[in-house]
């Protein structure tokens, strides 16, 4: 296993904003490789990344404030805010338990009308059917918001960085629209709370193993939150119709989306060198501050992924993203090889912390 040093050692801190409520989100199952599996975005998830930011010393843990609708309905829309806070009392209306998946989509060529019927519904709101939706699925997508909101707002109040351990994931979730293991778009929502609250440019850099179908759709039309993706080439690996790389904005936002897909098998320096590039698109749009959708999911041995980074480079993606030399907020998104999950996040998460006091 590989080591890195105490953040405490370097003298370096990073507020850590956790709540234990992301474990009502508890799915067994999902569905994948045709049949019904052990689902992986599972509450152990952010308990070993909790456990390893409190072995580092990373910096205090913080629970999250109750910043109430606001926040959240900057970015989502009304109705889709509506059925997720309600959508398990229909389920049990219906005599449903357990999982529950969508089984029908309005896609081009059908009608996108909103239906009463709870597997209408289901289909209306969502994009796939690779996303288990359990009894507490609003419980803890709702604290995961304010997770992000309570991290953020270090930022507006002066911190140079802060960690939103959020669970579950938020990245492809669109204004109206849930899939991808993600129900509430924290990043997004961080995005306009800074927005809101001074910040007159904001970076948004996704570097989890998927492309962020839902943040770009939320700002590709918009000047004033750049987004920038690392991903698997959609071609080959979900969420397959979004983040080819002439994907750069439309209309005022032209410009302001810049996609990196990356062949399954990428390692290291190829990762880096899009990072890279990536990075110089950010500094030259100078943003008040940077969001980080970090998910793990790059590593080596990650379950359902295929690049090949390992625990060593990640420290080294922390120091990068250090150097651009702005208030950073990180934003937990994917990463499924549990055991080492907690060691990749940190690893990251020091790196920055190290290269801030270095520099
Ligand atoms: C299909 C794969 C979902 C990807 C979830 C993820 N079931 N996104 O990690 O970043
Ligand atoms: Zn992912």
């Amino acid at each position: 296993m590989v080591r890195f040093p105490r953040a405490t050692d370097l003298g370096a801190s990073m507020l850590t904003v956790y709540s234990a409520d992301h474990s009502a989100h508890h799915p067994r199952f999902e569905m994948s490789d045709g049949t019904l599996m052990a689902a992986v975005e599972i509450p152990r998830r952010a308990e070993i990344v909790r456990e390893a930011v409190a072995a580092a010393g990373l910096g205090p843990i913080v629970a999250p404030e109750p910043f109430g609708t606001a926040p959240v309905a900057r970015v989502h829309a009304a109705d889709y805010l509506d059925f997720l806070a309600n959508v398990w009392e229909r389920c049990e209306a219906a005599g449903r338990s357990g999982e529950m998946f969508p089984l029908a989509w309005p896609v081009p060529g059908l009608r996108r009308i909103r239906p009463n019927d709870i597997d209408g519904l289901l289909g209306y709101y969502s994009f796939d059917a690779g996303t288990p939706l359990t009894s507490g699925t609003w419980t803890a997508a709702r604290t995961s918001a304010d997770i992000a909101v309570t991290a953020a707002d270090r930022l507006v109040a002066g911190a140079r960085s802060a960690f939103a351990l959020c669970r579950p994931p938020g990245h492809h979730a669109g204004r109206d629209l849930y899939g991808g293991y993600c129900f509430l778009n924290n990043a997004a929502i961080a995005a306009e709370h800074l927005r809101a609250n001074g910040a007159e440019r904001v970076a948004i850099l996704d570097i989890d193993y998927h492309h962020c179908n839902g943040t770009q759709v939320i700002f590709e039309a918009r000047a004033d939150v750049f987004v920038a993706s690392l991903h698997a080439d959609p071609r080959d690996e979900y969420p397959y119709f979004s983040g080819h790389a002439d994907e750069v904005g439309v209309g005022d936002g032209e410009g302001y989306t810049a996609n990196y897909p990356l062949p399954l098998g990428t390692r290291v320096e190829a990762w880096m060198a899009a990072l890279d590039h990536a990075l110089s698109r950010i500094a030259a749009y100078a943003p008040d501050s940077l969001v980080v959708s970090l998910g793990l999911d790059t590593f080596e041995r990650d379950p359902i992924s295929k690049f090949r980074l390992k625990s060593a480079d990640y420290p080294a993606i922390g120091a990068r993203l250090a150097g651009l030399g702005r208030p950073c907020l990180f934003v937990m998104e994917g990463g499924y090889a549990i055991e080492e999950l907690g060691t990749n996040t940190v690893g990251v998460l020091t790196g920055f912390c190290s290269a801030e006091r270095g520099s």
